[in-house]
């Protein structure tokens, strides 16, 4: 009892997963950064491997920069190196989590100046967004405490609350603060932005251009992520997504490997919610870090994972689904739902993608193509690209 495929096909059009500059750099661990040969040592190295992503998939037009760690001199020049290896500079994300001055906090600080540091970042990543085009300014806060007594978390919020404002009132009228929550780490007794509740709180006191970034490995294990999908679309608040998997904590690992009936459930609330398609300007990102697997392959295998659940929530007879709900038929609900989930749509996309000039299987091609053993031969010296 699904819809079938061919029902479906155009609704596949057009679907766009940002992907991270700093999935391409060296990420690693509290224990141990892997270095990969052919990383990219340059943001124009980092931008030429995502654009092979979108060449051989067609799903990732755009790419997210990190500031600092992304810094140019010249973000128009770097726009038009995007634009010449086929992708556009997307989500400006800032960076207050590594810088001594932020041991006790940066926009909640009890220092104003350390706030206002804090603050100026941030006006400089608006100043950036203006030159590369991009909507929406991420902000994630790694700030927190780490004992009891040690801060005022309600002074926090207070603060929280006028530093955003300064930054809100300075962004452009087609651009948005889009604020990430995380429920710990690197704060392991409280996080001042943790949970939805709080991101929202705090976004829908600076106006309609401030959204919620729902990064998929930032909840308690056990958390029911689609409920909260489900709210913060009717709310109207929910702007982009930071997809990843996990098993413990924020594991970054590739999206839909550690839970792909999750991100099923996910992509299905989106479907049903009206936050899918060419009408919702919910951003669809992914926030992963490769640390032991090559990392163009990485990517495009996550974007192929986000592409394949999409397919298959899309594929739920959502009548049959909406009568059974109504009838009560718990069983008959739950099967119709799950008939979606256990459809195999490989193949049908496959063949999608040969009718649209892409090839039926993007990493066979990526690894055929010789790009990875040309970068690893070639990108000899230099600095490896990382977090820092
Ligand atoms: C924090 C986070 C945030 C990014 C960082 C790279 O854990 O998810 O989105 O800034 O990872
Ligand atoms: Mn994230």
């Amino acid at each position: 009892m699904t819809t079938c495929f061919d029902g479906i096909a155009a609704l596949l059009e057009g679907q766009a997963i940002e992907v991270p500059s700093w999935a391409y750099g060296n990420s690693g661990t509290r224990f141990k950064t892997f270095g990969t040969p052919g990383t990219p040592r340059t943001v124009e190295e980092k931008l030429a491997d995502a654009a092979q992503v979108h060449r051989f998939t067609g799903l990732a037009p755009s790419v997210g920069l990190h500031i600092p760690w992304d810094k140019v001199d010249d973000y128009d020049k770097l726009r038009r190196y995007a634009e010449d290896v086929g992708v556009r500079l997307g989500t400006i994300n800032s960076n207050t989590f590594q810088d001594d001055d932020y041991r006790l906090g940066a926009l909640t600080h009890t220092d104003r100046r350390i706030r206002q540091k804090a603050i100026d970042h941030h006006l400089e990543c608006i100043e950036i967004m203006g030159a590369t085009g991009s909507r929406d300014l991420k902000v994630w806060l790694a700030e927190g405490s780490n004992y009891p007594g040690q801060a005022d978390m309600r002074g926090r919020q207070d603060r929280l609350a006028e530093s955003l404002r300064t930054i809100y009132d300075r962004l452009g009228d087609d651009q948005r603060l889009v604020l990430e929550y995380k429920l710990f780490e690197p704060a392991f007794y409280h996080t001042d932005v943790p949970d939805w509740g709080t991101s929202y709180v705090q976004v829908a006191a600076l106006g309609e251009r401030a959204v919620v970034c729902l990064d998929t490995g930032h909840h308690a294990p056990g958390t029911n992520i689609e409920f909260i999908v489900a709210q913060l679309i009717r709310l109207g608040k929910l702007g982009s997504f930071d997809f990843n998997s996990r098993f413990y904590a924020d594991d970054d690992l590739i999206v839909g490997t550690a839970d792909p009936f999750q991100l099923f459930r996910i992509l299905f609330e989106c479907i049903r919610g009206g936050a899918y398609g060419p009408d919702s300007d919910v951003a669809y990102m992914l926030d992963q870090c490769h640390n032991i697997e090559k990392k163009i392959p990485g990517q495009i295998r996550s974007v192929l994972n986000v592409q394949e659940m999409t397919a298959r929530a899309l594929l739920v007879d959502r009548d049959a689904l909406t009568q059974a709900q109504e009838d009560g038929d718990i069983l008959l609900a739950n099967e119709i739902f799950m008939d979606a989930f256990y459809t195999d749509v490989r193949p049908h996309l496959a063949a999608w993608r040969e009718e649209r000039g892409l090839p039926a299987d993007p990493m066979r091609a990526y690894l055929a193509s010789g790009y990875q053993e040309h970068i690893e031969a070639n990108r000899i010296g230099g600095t490896q690209a990382g977090w820092n």
